[in-house]
């Protein structure tokens, strides 16, 4: 399989490359692609060095498989030039997320959606792909309602700029800022630019993006999406109200049988999921399984992910592995 990487020596097309890697995709030829000041480093992929190319010198060499981390003016650009030459691209950029004609796939979730046809497959956002990976058994059990989320996100999902902010302010060095505050020892209720009402795009993603996925608008969603000073992964406190009441044994037993999913719950002993713990792992981590006695069928889940792996790179390449195992690529 000839395949490219596009954003290939960002934060996420970094992860991209490792996980490529680590779970042995069949990758017979690797094309990193990056922007003309990259032109040229070498980049190092299963023991050999390939060296970056720019996106049209990429789109010549015909890849089977594109996966995207560049951003949305480059997605936006590039994704149906490298379709029109006849490679399948699953980008991670929010350029065709909400297109009506673009498939928008976690794999544990809806991944029997795509056809031969889908040659610009886009890939969530990391803070949804985590909670809708717990959310589909739960729904397709009980029927849920409502959704209300709050988010805790690491500083990695803004990028390299974030985290040398991070670092640099426990130094108590003065550096470049991604911020408009302190991020140390602070947290930011803004997650990108705000809309006209009142939400940020971060919070609206959350809310489209699931009722795209789960391919239910009757799914009432809100959410408040935080910055906070980590770099492990994404933390989301959420309470589901469904249709019909559940067990809580039941729901347990039901989040360990999905794929994808640990479930770490036992108060007792203090263990519950956590960025340190999820950091480097590609499954989404699930605790704190309780009800919200305020209100009838109700539960309240804590549930953490690493933001760069399942938020982002291995959820792309899961997505290229479905395609190789159902012929479609
Ligand atoms: C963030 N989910 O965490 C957004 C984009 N990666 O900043």
């Amino acid at each position: 399989m000839k395949v490219a990487v596009v954003g290939a020596t960002g934060l996420v097309g970094s992860m991209i490359l490792k996980v490529l890697e680590e779970r042995n995709f069949p990758v017979t030829e690797l094309i990193p692609v990056a922007s003309e000041r990259s032109k040229g480093k070498e980049i190092s992929f299963k023991g050999n060095k390939f060296k970056v190319v720019t996106a049209d010198e990429a789109i010549a060499l015909k890849p089977d498989i594109a996966l995207f981390s560049a951003g949305g003016s480059t997605s936006t650009e590039f994704a149906p030039k490298f379709a029109e030459a006849g490679t399948i691209v699953v980008d991670n950029s929010s350029a065709w997320r909400m297109d009506p004609t673009k498939k928008l796939i976690v794999p544990e979730v809806n991944a029997s959606v795509l056809t031969a046809d889908d040659r610009i497959i886009a890939n969530p956002n990391c803070s949804t792909i985590q909670m809708v990976v717990v959310l589909k058994p739960l729904h397709d059990k009980y029927k849920i309602k409502r959704v209300v989320v709050s988010t805790y996100q690491s500083v990695t999902g803004t990028g390299v700029k974030a985290v040398a902010q991070l670092n640099d302010e426990r130094a108590g060095i003065e550096g470049e800022k991604a911020y408009p505050y302190k991020i140390d020892l602070n947290v930011i209720p803004q997650i990108d630019v705000f809309v006209e009402n009142g939400y940020t795009k971060e919070e609206m993603k959350m809310i489209q993006e699931t009722n795209k996925i789960m391919g239910d608008d009757s799914i009432r969603v809100t959410a408040t999406t935080v910055r906070i000073p980590v770099i492990g992964g994404h933390s989301e406190s959420i309470n589901i109200e469904f249709e019909n009441d559940f067990d809580l044994n039941e729901v347990r037993s039901i989040l360990s049988k999905q794929s994808g999913v640990v479930v770490v719950d036992d108060p007792a002993n203090q263990k519950y999921p956590m960025p340190l713990d999820a950091h480097e792992k590609d499954e989404v981590f699930v605790g704190r399984i309780r009800r919200d006695e305020t209100q009838d069928n109700t539960l309240n889940l804590w549930v953490v992910a690493d933001n760069l792996r399942k938020g982002a790179a291995t959820n792309a390449v899961q997505v290229a592995e479905y395609l190789v195992k159902n012929k479609l690529v």
